[in-house]
């Protein structure tokens, strides 16, 4: 465990760091601005649950009053899910200033990778991460969390990326950036409420103790940056690629007719690919990061067998 002026590890996280007990962090933005309420607070309390079934710590993430905090309590998460779109959603460069005001912040990925890594923690499960967006040739709409992925040794497991992205783009920028991107169980991209995508991944590797060695070689060697895990959705939650990938369109049409741009765009297109798909889309986005909490703390456990 870590010491920073701004960090405030929970004593549970705390305590299983020192012991080198597995811990798997988790992010806050995926409650507040990816998922409605009351859903996002029992998602993030189930993601929370799954993980100590499986033998690991939870430590949520987020930014209260100023403090970095590694580990929330239950009315620290419950309190970020009803306040939803009213938290800011904290990349990393918007960290300092709400950090420097004491206010309260919903960490993206990267964010959530900094924070762990200042905490020790390096394994982290979420959803979907950002990446680049289509059109990203005239907006340059290109996520922090692709960066981060680039230089803060994290391993995040997530269930590929959604197509609002362009994933062929999103691939070419992660190779070139060194970040190795892992199919588990699978060759192929899965593109978040699907399986498939069309697109090949690096490697696959089919166990967690195969992904606990490759990042523990990764950091050994001194490689600087994390490693990005596409653990595909269950296939009895997959969704109809035709149904998704429609609602997908017409999202992004909708937010290029309204202008939206900027953090906007990600949380104005969750929004409304599960308005089209009248909520459907929300029950695969649950059982999906479920999903990836239990590889998750499966591998935070094989990861501390190797020191
Ligand atoms: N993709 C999802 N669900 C999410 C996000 C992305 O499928 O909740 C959130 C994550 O917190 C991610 C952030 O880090 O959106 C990316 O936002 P941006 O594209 O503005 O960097
Ligand atoms: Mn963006």
């Amino acid at each position: 465990m870590e010491f920073n002026k701004y960090l405030d590890t929970s004593p549970e996280v705390a305590k299983a760091l020192a012991e080198n007990k597995p811990v798997v962090a988790l992010e806050s933005t995926i409650i507040s601005h990816g998922m409605p309420y009351p859903q996002n607070v029992e998602t993030a309390l189930r993601v929370e649950q799954v993980i100590r079934e499986n033998g690991a710590v939870p430590a949520t993430i987020a930014i209260i009053g100023g403090r970095l905090k590694a580990g929330l309590s239950k009315e620290e998460i419950e309190y970020l899910g009803k306040t939803g779109y009213d938290v800011p959603k904290v990349s990393r460069r918007d960290l300092p200033v709400i950090v420097a005001k004491g206010m309260d912040g919903a960490t993206t990925v990267a964010t959530t990778m900094i924070i762990a890594s200042l905490a020790g923690i390096k394994i982290f499960a979420t959803g979907g991460v950002g990446g680049v967006h289509r059109g990203a040739e005239t907006t340059m709409d290109i996520s922090a969390d692709l960066e981060e992925l680039a230089m803060t040794p994290v391993m995040v497991i997530c269930a590929g990326a959604k197509s609002i992205l362009d994933l062929g783009l999103t691939l070419e920028y992660l190779e070139t950036k060194g970040v190795p991107v892992i199919g588990y169980g699978t060759k192929e991209l899965p593109a978040f409420y699907t399986r498939k995508s069309g697109f090949s991944v690096d490697y696959e590797l089919d166990t967690p103790q195969e992904l606990a060695e490759a990042f523990h070689v990764k950091q050994e060697v001194g490689l600087r940056g994390g490693m990005l895990v596409a653990n595909p959705i269950p296939e009895k939650y997959s969704m109809e690629p035709d149904i998704i990938n429609k609602a997908i369109d017409e999202a992004i049409e909708e937010s290029r007719r309204q202008g939206i741009h900027g953090k906007d765009t990600t949380p104005f297109l969750l929004a409304k690919v599960k308005e089209i798909t009248g909520g459907d889309s929300l029950d695969s986005n649950i059982q999906l990061v479920l999903n990836n909490a239990e590889l998750a703390a499966k591998t935070a456990a094989e990861l501390c067998r190797l020191g």
